[in-house]
């Protein structure tokens, strides 16, 4: 049974990537949208209008992930946060944020499996995902680690308010903007920290990959824009009039987007924080 399982993952990985190397080469060719016609006409998002933005209320529930919780926030996910479908979340990650129909049916199949449910049929509460070493991890950019924020379903704005401090890059139109560089430093700060202060921190491969795909998901979705970002990371709020920065004709591959995971991982380096600073500051 359980070869069966695995030999049938293993196949739909295989058909799974297979599909998004085509995705990414048809990608390379086909000329790219232009701004403000990516989202299709009918969809939450054309025009650059959205549904309207309401906070969570009590009793809605939440994750860890702020674009998640911006779906909810907007209606485009079930706004108190339960009983959805994986399929349900696919669509919207997808029409959304234009991810490509690999990248969209892949995060949440993963996460249908982590929660032992099956993708095809099942749903699930936001909250359900918080799970610790499932796909959330210590030393986030966005959250203190679980064991001091058990819940981890609301933004962090002391980190955040430090990670948006910290870009360095000017877009084309002088915008401040994340650059690769600034993310892997932002990342290798903040690992660091969590590892000094957190006696329970872990961090293995696959979740630094995961780490460093939310940084990629940044710069990709929202082009590193700082002023797009705040909102949305404070808030978990769409920016007023967004669109996804993600301009192929079939959306953002797993391929491209392994690529920029990549770049960013190598060039991390974890600052060690030296135990004798971090008492100081505690008495200080
Ligand atoms: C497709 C389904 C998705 C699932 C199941 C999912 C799930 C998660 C989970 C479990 C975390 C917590 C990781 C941690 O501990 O830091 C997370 C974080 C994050 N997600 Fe998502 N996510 C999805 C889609 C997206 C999309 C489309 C974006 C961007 C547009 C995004 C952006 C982020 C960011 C920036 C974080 C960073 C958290 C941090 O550093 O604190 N996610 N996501
Ligand atoms: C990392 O840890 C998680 C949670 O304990 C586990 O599921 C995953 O397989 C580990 N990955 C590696 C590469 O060790
Ligand atoms: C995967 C996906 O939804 N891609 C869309 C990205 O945006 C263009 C422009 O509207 C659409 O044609 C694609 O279908």
């Amino acid at each position: 049974m359980s070869f069966l399982r695995n030999a049938e993952k293993l196949f739909n990985n295989v058909y799974l990537f297979t599909w998004d190397t085509f995705i990414a080469l048809a990608n390379l060719i086909a000329p790219n949208r232009k701004p403000g016609s990516v989202i299709p006409h009918g969809q939450p998002g054309a025009g650059r209008k959205w549904p309207e933005f309401v906070p969570p209320g009590k009793g809605d529930s939440r994750c860890c992930c702020p674009a998640l919780n911006a779906l909810a926030n907007h209606g485009i996910l079930p706004r108190d946060g339960r009983n959805i479908k994986f399929t349900e979340m696919t669509h919207a990650v997808k029409a959304t944020f234009n991810l490509s129909s690999t990248f969209s049916i892949f995060v949440p199949t993963y996460a249908a499996d982590m929660l032992h449910k099956n993708y095809k049929t099942d749903s699930f509460d936001l909250a359900d995902l918080n799970v610790h070493n499932g796909i959330e991890h210590d030393g986030s950019l966005l959250r203190e680690d679980a064991r001091f924020d058990p819940k981890q379903d609301t933004p962090n704005l002391p980190l955040i308010t430090e990670l948006l401090a910290s870009s360095t890059g000017k877009a084309p139109a002088g915008d401040l903007c994340f650059t690769h560089a600034d993310l892997s430093r932002a990342s290798g700060k903040r690992r660091g920290a969590a590892r000094a202060t957190n006696p329970d921190f872990t961090l293995n491969k696959s979740q630094k990959g995961f780490a460093s795909g939310n940084c990629a998901s940044l710069l990709l979705v929202f082009g590193g824009r700082v002023a797009e970002l705040e909102p949305f990371l404070t808030e978990e709020r769409l920016p007023e009039g967004f669109e996804p920065h993600i301009l192929s004709r079939w959306g953002l591959s797993l391929l491209v987007f392994n690529l920029n995971i990549f770049k960013i991982e190598r060039a991390i380096k974890e600052e060690a924080v030296p135990v004798a600073a971090m008492v100081q500051n505690e008495t200080a």
